[in-house]
């Protein structure tokens, strides 16, 4: 009989981690991220770390924070405690079947559970799920500071410094006819040295979306990230085929089904992949087989997660082959501390794909620490109007 590594224990901690800068966006400003650290710990001594983090609190999903680690605590630590933590595959199943939705708890863990197995095997999780065929991916970087001058200095510093030189736009809050203005200045200020996109967060009527696709197209922004609700299918549907900007899903696509359908009903051009929205790495997976197998474009999408989060996703999609969009895994620039003891590395317009065994990331104690909501220091407002 082979040797059966348990799953001992699965703690959960809420981190409170200030932003560089407001970060504005049409449904809420941002001042903090909040993200909920996982640590599965095996009976062997092993120990595999996930992050599960939302944006503003509930005014992105369904989702908040708080909603993860009750989740986790509740429902899912109590059906895996004492299973195998090899069998990755038989958790994810067991809590589909447990656990409706959650889907931003249920990455958590099993980003933890993939992290235990590749340390145990002394290989990364990109090498579990085939392997790696980039050493490092193109990366965005959002403007939202609410101010286009702002936004317009920091997007010509990020081009000097080759940091970044594809900018998303957070716009949706303003009028329409302010908000093309505001991309078309941006766009105007960094000219072909970069490419401008947009992501509206939902915010858009149809009515709407028409004049801001025209308008956007005419100002040189390339794509329009989830103009309209998610459930809006037609509505996305008309839009991707009535301009040549290309629309990208975003909040429509909770993973896999949500994929088939928006493919199906041809209701976007592009799929910003989200682990965490779409419940893992290996549901994420699946979500980028339907975007390959329908012919659309790939974005690696990010929920602002730190590091950790970070560096779990970077290591799905450095097995991918076609990032026709790149990616947005900035999360941890837009923190005022990094939480890791090995930095994730961003140079020459790339985040670097982290090397070592697992997921590749190390926390730093003292951070954890310190950020940690029960750590007794005062917690401020996680998002606001
Ligand atoms: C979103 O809706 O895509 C990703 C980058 C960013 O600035 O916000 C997120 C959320
Ligand atoms: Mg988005």
């Amino acid at each position: 009989m082979s040797q059966v590594t348990k799953i001992d224990q699965i703690e959960t901690l809420i981190l409170d981690i200030p932003t560089i800068r407001g970060h504005v966006l049409s449904m809420a400003t941002m001042r903090t991220q909040t993200a909920v650290l996982v640590r599965v710990r095996f009976a062997d001594g092993s120990e595999g770390i996930g992050e599960g983090t939302t944006i503003g609190g509930l005014s992105y999903g369904a989702e908040s924070p708080e909603s993860i680690k009750s989740a986790i605590d509740t429902y899912i630590t109590p059906a895996l405690v004492g299973r195998n933590g090899d069998d990755v595959n038989g958790a994810i199943q067991l809590v589909d079947k447990l656990v409706k939705g959650n889907r931003i708890a249920k990455a958590a863990v099993e980003i933890a559970l993939w992290d235990g197995l590749g340390k145990r095997l002394g290989v990364s999780v990109a090498q579990l799920f085939g392997g790696a065929v980039h050493e490092r991916l193109p990366v965005a970087w959002t403007l939202a500071s609410g101010n286009s001058e702002t936004d317009i200095a920091e997007a010509l510093q990020m081009i000097e410094t080759r940091r970044h030189n594809i900018f998303k736009l957070k716009i949706g809050k303003r009028d329409v006819k302010d908000d093309v203005a505001h991309v078309a200045r941006i766009k105007q200020a960094v000219g072909d040295a970069a490419s401008v996109r947009v992501d509206v967060n939902t915010a858009w009527s149809l009515q709407d979306a028409r004049w801001g696709l025209k308008g956007l197209q005419d100002a040189g922004c390339e794509l329009v990230e989830q103009p309209v609700p998610a459930r809006y299918r037609r509505a996305m549907a008309e839009l991707a085929a009535g301009y040549e900007i290309a629309v990208m899903a975003d909040e429509a696509l909770n993973g896999p089904e949500d994929a088939l359908e928006v493919a199906s009903s041809k209701a976007a051009d592009v799929f910003a992949v989200k682990v965490a929205q779409s419940g893992g790495l290996k549901r994420a997976s699946e979500v980028i087989a339907i975007a390959q197998a329908a012919g659309l474009g790939l974005y690696g999408g990010t929920m602002l997660e730190t590091g950790l989060g970070t560096a779990a996703a970077l290591q799905l999609f450095a097995t991918i082959e076609r990032l026709d969009w790149g990616t947005e895994f900035f999360g941890p620039l837009l923190l005022t501390d990094e939480i890791l003891a090995n930095p994730i590395a961003y140079r020459d317009f790339c985040v670097e794909i982290p090397k070592g065994v697992g997921i590749g990331a190390t926390l730093d104690a003292d951070k954890i620490a310190f950020f940690r909501r029960d750590g007794g220091r005062t917690l401020k407002a996680v998002a606001g109007a």
